[in-house]
């Protein structure tokens, strides 16, 4: 017997297999990245969330299409919960005229403004100013909308991060900031690069609300995410919530991996995963048996793998396409 599953979203059983669904495909989507990149198909580099879908889908999928979002060098999962197209990401990354930014962008730069991605960005830290902006606007023009700004733990101490936090502060921006704390900066373990022991406290010098979450728990995600749209929405300022989650693939795609233990890495696969908590829970409340579960996530990943194989076949930019899109016209 099914045993509905509490969320401050008061979403239904089947929008919460939809974000399942949404989990699976964002891991699909990098899995084949993966093969693809082993192919030779893929230039330069890509930072893979794998591991870290929870973050991604429990909160960018509470967002309305026209609410803005922004995000880093490890966008694909929040480029897709926000609804960029998985093709024009996929062709995008595989240097393909079709893509997101006619293939002349790649992994880092994925930005669809059609469904309020605002950008991802190679620049860490970078878009701290943007998307205190466009919270600005949004205030200024009395919009409704609401911004989340994703960033790893390292961005956090990047200039740009406390000036933004400020300024949103003082002028009550409707903005979450949304660290993604995967535990390391490239090579870097957080820890040593702070003194304190959670992020979330940076936001008391600030005077904005600050959280520490599970970000592996979808639940814990969406309960967060959706308090935290309910307070900047009723104006009194931003939030900062700090999602602790993990990596399970190196920092980039030259990442030898040598400043972390096995089995630190291995316990956050085993015990932590998003997608097996999530899987596990609703089996357990019935949402869905084993039998139906192993058939939908057969048939998306062989979809994903289509929708690849049809972004590969299409042409590369002209070279005279490298002069266009340069300056605004
Ligand atoms: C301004 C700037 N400094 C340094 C780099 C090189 N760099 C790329 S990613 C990264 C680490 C970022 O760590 P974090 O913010 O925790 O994000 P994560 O990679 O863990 O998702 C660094 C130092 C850069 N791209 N931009
Ligand atoms: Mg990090």
């Amino acid at each position: 017997m099914t045993q509905t599953i509490q969320n401050k979203a008061k979403l239904d059983d089947q929008a919460l297999i939809h974000l399942l669904e949404k989990m699976w495909s964002i891991r699909f989507f990098e899995e084949t990245l993966e093969r693809l990149y082993k192919e030779g198909e893929i230039y330069g580099t890509m930072h893979l969330s794998i591991g870290q879908e929870a973050t991604a889908v429990g909160s960018a999928s509470l967002l309305k299409e026209t609410d803005w979002m922004t995000s880093t060098h490890r966008n694909h999962g929040h480029s897709l919960a926000k609804g960029t197209s998985m093709y024009a990401m996929f062709a995008e990354i595989l240097g393909r005229r079709t893509g997101t930014s006619g293939g002349k962008g790649g992994s880092m730069h994925i930005a669809d403004p059609s469904v309020g991605n605002l950008g991802s960005n190679g620049i860490v830290g970078g878009g701290f100013p943007i998307a205190t902006g466009a919270a600005l606007t949004a205030k200024m023009q009395k919009t409704d909308q609401v911004v989340i700004c994703y960033s790893g733990d390292g961005a956090t101490n990047e200039g740009s991060f406390h000036e933004a936090l400020n300024l949103a502060a003082i002028w009550k921006l409707p903005i979450i900031y949304f660290i993604e704390n995967n535990q390391y900066g490239m090579s870097s373990s957080i820890h040593e690069m702070t003194a304190i022991e959670r992020l979330s406290e940076r936001s008391l010098s600030y005077g904005m609300k600050g959280i520490t979450i599970e970000g592996n728990h979808l639940l814990r995600v969406i309960d967060t995410t959706y308090d935290a749209i309910q307070h900047v929405k009723s104006g009194q300022g931003p939030v900062l919530i700090e999602a602790l989650t993990y990596r399970h693939r190196g920092h980039s795609k030259s990442d030898s991996g040598l400043y972390r233990s096995v089995e630190e890495t291995k316990a956050w696969q085993d015990k932590r995963d998003p997608i097996t908590q999530t899987e596990t829970l609703f089996l357990a409340r019935g949402l869905l048996t084993n039998d139906v579960l192993l058939e939908r996530k057969q048939a998306l990943k062989t979809q994903v793998e289509k929708v690849a194989e049809r972004a590969k076949q299409d042409p590369r930019p002209e070279t005279a396409a490298l002069f266009t899109h340069v300056y605004a016209e």
